[in-house]
């Protein structure tokens, strides 16, 4: 199972400045971190982050048909992005928004998500574990959606049941 990890503007200063709402562990140090998880449940993830609405929606569109879903923090463009919303859409993937503070207990204008309308579900306020607990509902959904479809192309249909007399 391969994962797009998509980082937005300037979650790469995690850990260096406003340790008192992010926390102290920077980008690379959550990456090493999920990846580490990942590793043992055969997931590989595929890490990027960007400052730039146009690189992110570019690396949406390019998820299409290569990764079987995506783990997002829109970052900013959460409460302004209706370009990554609809990208998100147009890639139609199994998607989980995380924010690191819980956008809900913030300024008025951080308490409205865009692109969680586009996300299956959303995890906020649960530090750098978000993207654990992120990753472990978006495996779980991957995961539901293969059996079905497994199930569905293995179930014989009612007509030829009943042709076997
Ligand atoms: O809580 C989150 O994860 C956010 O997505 C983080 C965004 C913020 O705009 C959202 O409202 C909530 C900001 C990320 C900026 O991260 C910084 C890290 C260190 C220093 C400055 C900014």
């Amino acid at each position: 199972m391969k994962i797009a990890v998509i980082q937005g503007p300037n979650l790469n200063m995690l850990g260096m400045r406003e340790k008192h709402i992010y926390g102290s562990m920077t980008l690379d140090q959550i990456h090493a971190q999920l990846k580490g998880s990942a590793d043992q449940n055969g997931i590989e993830l595929e890490f990027f982050q960007s400052n730039l609405e146009g690189e992110i929606i570019d690396r949406i569109q390019e998820c299409m048909g290569t990764v079987h879903g995506i783990l997002i923090n829109p970052a900013a463009y959460t409460h302004t992005s209706i370009a990554i919303a609809d990208a998100l859409k147009a890639v139609s993937l199994p998607t989980v928004e995380v924010h690191i503070s819980n956008i809900y207990h913030r300024e008025e204008f951080r308490q409205k998500s865009i692109t969680a309308s586009a996300s299956t579900g959303v995890v906020t306020g649960f530090g750098p574990f978000g993207y654990h607990m992120g990753l472990i509902a978006l495996t779980q959904i991957i995961s539901e959606m293969f059996n079905a479809q497994q199930q569905q192309a293995s179930a014989v249909p009612v007509e030829e049941e009943n042709t076997t007399e």
